[in-house]
């Protein structure tokens, strides 16, 4: 099975340049003008088209058991969606109950996702801490390919960790050779918040961003930054939604920190504001945390991404269907968290951000893929147009256009956070492992073709005496 990418404009994060690409047994072969058509190789014509790496999310939910249901987004529905908006890879998440085995619970999460059509590694979550969860980080990083494990600051009495969970895990990953990765919302204030709304009568989902103000992801921004500066691990906030929070992320990175923000598609572009729409539906399908934010934080959302202070991009894809959702019908701290956009990430943001001229095309490839497969330390095996990498593409045509809608979307779920939104590039063709899964509108995503890719740890942050080998400490380069 050979491909050739003809007479499009091969865009990578550090340039671009009028190329042909050739792929074969699953890699990208050859890169170069006027290649030669092996016999018997598909042809894509891409003139007056890009061609880049495909999108990468860093951030999915496929079929998380939250909040009392499962998301409604499987791994192969969910990655099939990917592929129809030119996302080629998605980094989920294990999380395990508390007192559940780690090992026990990534065992699971791999059985769920023997059904993906996409590649799909894990981030593993640390919701609780004894001598056997450092055992089962070190399992996972040595045998399983895991180098980033996530912590929840919010979510009390559920998966939330504790100071002393993150301190002794964030203590292991560095041994480990892993980053830590964070949801920075102060669990103790959204719970007493919820409870001083709901006393005042406010049961509707209009409640649900009152009771996670912009200053609780910000103290908790600030908290874990600071922790991980004292320890010496790399930190990585994931969908950072407010200024405040950028803020201590940017301070950080001045002072040298190793510190790295991610930043949703929806919180981009959508505010506030659906939580006041009078329609319980509508609002409610809006739930998700942190919450979508007033106005102000979307433009410090994009200046962060602009100037390099928010390395990727991510949907935190967590479908949640209306007869789910309507379990807060009566108490909006019990509707199920998370929303969607697999599928549209990419467009919306070339829309917004190539169309507006606030990201070039390299910086769009940079943010929706290299980025993310740098930090990860899958890079250039993934989230580059080079020979030797996995053939995963996206043939991007600029001129496409499309309003976007639940009614034509392939994610199972029945709202879509960007419903009605006019783009301007689209995917046409998206190429995985070598082979072509979308064209042109046809889906032809292969259920179980997805592979679980692995993801060296760093190199040891210390050396053999224990001390910090300052010269050998190697972690993401993105600057
Ligand atoms: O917090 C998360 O990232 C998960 C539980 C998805 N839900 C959400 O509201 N973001
Ligand atoms: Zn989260
Ligand atoms: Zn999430």
């Amino acid at each position: 099975m050979s491909l050739l990418i003809r007479g499009g404009t091969v865009v990578n994060a550090d340039g671009r340049a009028r190329a042909d690409v050739y792929c074969a047994n699953g890699k990208i072969v050859a890169v170069g003008e006027n290649l030669e058509t092996p016999s018997g190789a598909e042809v894509i014509n891409a003139g007056g088209q890009y061609v880049m790496p495909g999108g990468i999310d860093p951030h999915t939910h496929m079929q998380l058991p939250f909040m009392g249901t499962v998301a409604s987004e499987d791994f192969y529905t969910g990655t099939a969606a990917g592929f129809a908006g030119g996302t080629t890879m998605i980094i989920d998440f294990v999380i395990p109950n508390p007192q559940q085995p780690l090992m026990e619970a990534y065992r699971d999460w791999r059985g769920w996702a023997e059904k993906s059509a996409g590649d799909y590694s894990f981030h593993v979550a640390v919701t609780w801490w004894d001598e056997s969860v450092a055992a089962d980080m070190k399992t996972l990083v040595e045998e399983e390919g895991v180098n980033s494990f996530k912590h929840f600051m919010a979510y009390k009495n559920a998966i939330m960790a504790t100071d002393e969970t993150i301190y002794h895990s964030f203590k292991q990953a560095l041994a480990l050779g892993a980053i830590v990765t964070v949801h920075a919302e102060n669990g103790e204030l959204v719970y007493q918040l919820q409870r001083e709304i709901l006393a005042q009568g406010i049961t509707g989902p209009e409640g649900h961003p009152l009771s996670r103000p912009p200053k609780v992801e910000g103290e908790a921004a600030h908290r874990v930054i600071k922790f991980a500066e004292v320890i010496g691990v790399p930190v990585y906030l994931v969908h950072v939604s407010t200024e405040d929070a950028l803020g201590h992320i940017m301070r950080a990175r001045a002072e040298g920190s190793r510190v790295f923000g991610e930043v949703l598609a929806g919180h981009l572009l959508i505010d506030d504001s659906v939580y006041r729409n009078p329609d319980w539906e509508a609002a409610a399908a809006h739930v998700m945390s942190p919450p979508f934010r007033p106005k102000e934080n979307q433009e410090a959302l994009w200046r962060g991404l602009q100037s390099g202070a928010l390395q990727t991009t991510a949907t935190d894809h967590c479908c949640f269907c209306y007869e789910q959702k309507a379990a807060g019908k009566d108490d909006f701290t019990q509707i199920p968290n998370g929303t969607g956009g697999v599928e549209d990430r990419l467009a919306v943001l070339w829309t917004h951000g190539v169309n507006t001229g606030r990201l070039t095309p390299e910086e769009f490839v940079a943010v929706t893929s290299t980025n993310a497969a740098k930090i990860f330390n899958i890079h250039p095996r993934k989230g580059a147009i080079i020979a030797g990498a996995d053939a995963d593409i996206v043939v991007w045509d600029p001129a496409a256009t499309k309003t976007i809608s639940k009614k034509t979307h392939h994610q199972n779920v029945d709202f879509n956070i960007f419903e009605g939104m006019n783009v301007t590039g689209l995917a046409s063709h998206t190429v995985s492992q070598g082979k072509l899964v979308y064209a042109n509108g046809e889906l032809r995503a292969e259920r179980g073709a997805g592979r679980y890719i692995k993801r060296p740890a760093f190199h040891p942050m210390f050396d053999a005496l224990g001390k910090r080998a300052a010269a050998t400490v190697n972690t993401p380069v993105v600057r």
